[in-house]
């Protein structure tokens, strides 16, 4: 298992590279049952990521509270954001990154939690929390649903054998992002993340420049680099994890739970090949998805149940064991599978944490110009 102290000091250090200003950490409290729902009524309205919750969870908490859940997936962040912009969305809770959050928090668009009605929020981690007091100040608004990191995965036995002689590069990012690489790797697929806010920083990242940079000039570079690869990329992925595990794709820029996920499925359809998600030498891009109730939910006493449901130690745990992601439940981690707590792909180990880029802040007018350049290059095949 990993060193946990020294996991914990270096991920509070990146938050604190992130967050710039030290603010309190939540005040720990017990771990406590889901209150009971008021008169409200019994009926929750949840919009998440795709294959980002355990399998019967939703069930669990239904027969626990008699709550009816309405499940609904975006692919995005802009998909969720653009929701949000329109208003109404019908949703009570929404699971937005970091990429976007701080700008939807300033924004007004969720409402603040009523920590009286979240027994289970002292099972936080502290650390993680200081991470997302940029994004969310004073921790008003946002709670962790899981954090991972924007890397590079392969499937090793076909990115192996389409390299024939060449050996692996020392940066994993060459392989997606390098001409000398991705030229050979088409053959057995390359995709990318489809969204600019996905595509964009990893590609800042790799040629040098602030992976959140809002200077036009920069995103230009990244664009430019990209071009040279865009006849290479085959799938611009919103089912990233169907597209590796089913042999679409044998190098992707993805998000590392959801490569682990693709290792897993393809073993269970019968596959041998050895899919994994890469630890690059220059590093990996974090994110946060955190849980917000939207500032005109029409639940919110079921999404504070809801919530708290989720902070539990046990259901922190069920969700790295069967997600592949890192948890921000501190709690959690003594309950979960010693093969996931000790796995560096999901937690990973203090120094590559150090080479994890901190979460950035696009401003509005940095977010446009990202879409365009992206957009430039995905039609520029
Ligand atoms: N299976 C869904 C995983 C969701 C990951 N969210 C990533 C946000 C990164 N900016």
């Amino acid at each position: 298992m990993m060193n946990k102290y020294l996991w914990s000091a270096a991920i509070a250090a990146l938050a604190l590279a992130a967050c710039g200003k030290k603010e309190e950490a939540p005040a720990p409290a017990a771990s406590a049952p889901v209150a009971a729902a008021p008169a409200e009524e019994k009926v929750l309205n949840i919009y998440n990521w795709p294959d980002y919750i355990p399998e019967g969870m939703i069930a669990a908490f239904e027969k626990e509270t008699g709550i009816k859940v309405n499940y609904d997936t975006f692919e995005t962040n802009e998909a969720l954001n653009a929701k949000l912009v329109a208003g109404s969305t019908g949703y009570d809770i929404v699971v937005p990154g970091t990429t976007f959050s701080p700008a939807q928090t300033e924004a007004g668009f969720f409402q603040p939690l009523d920590r009286a009605k979240l027994k289970n929020y002292g099972n936080l981690d502290p650390a993680i929390m200081m991470g997302l007091v940029k994004a969310d100040p004073g921790n008003k608004h946002l709670v962790p649903w899981a954090w991972g990191f924007t890397t590079v995965g392969i499937n090793r036995t076909k990115v192996e054998k389409a390299l024939g002689k060449m050996p692996m590069p020392e940066n994993a990012w060459d392989l997606v992002f390098k001409p000398e690489y991705t030229s050979k790797l088409k053959s057995c697929g390359i995709a990318y993340l489809d969204s600019p806010t996905e595509i964009i920083p990893p590609a800042l990242h790799y040629i040098g420049k602030d992976a959140y940079s809002n200077d036009p000039a920069d995103h230009k570079a990244a664009a430019d680099m990209l071009a040279k690869v865009r006849k290479d990329v085959r799938i611009f992925s919103s089912t990233m994890i169907d597209d590796i595990a089913g042999g679409k794709a044998c190098a992707v820029v993805g998000w590392s739970g959801d490569v682990n996920i693709a290792a897993g499925r393809a073993k269970e359809n019968g596959s041998k090949d050895v899919i994994e998600a890469l630890l690059p030498s220059t590093g990996a891009l974090v994110f946060y998805d955190t849980m917000a109730i939207t500032k005109d939910a029409k639940h919110p006493e079921n999404a504070h149940a809801f919530i708290d449901f989720y902070l539990r130690a046990e259901n922190g745990a069920l969700m790295a064991d069967e997600l592949s992601y890192s948890t921000g439940n501190q709690a959690a981690l003594a309950k979960m599978k010693p093969e996931v707590s000790g796995n560096k792909t999901i937690f990973v180990d203090a120094e590559f944490a150090k080479k994890l880029v901190a979460p950035g802040k696009f401003t509005n007018e940095g977010r446009e110009s990202v879409a365009n350049a992206y957009t430039a290059f995905k039609k520029g095949k």
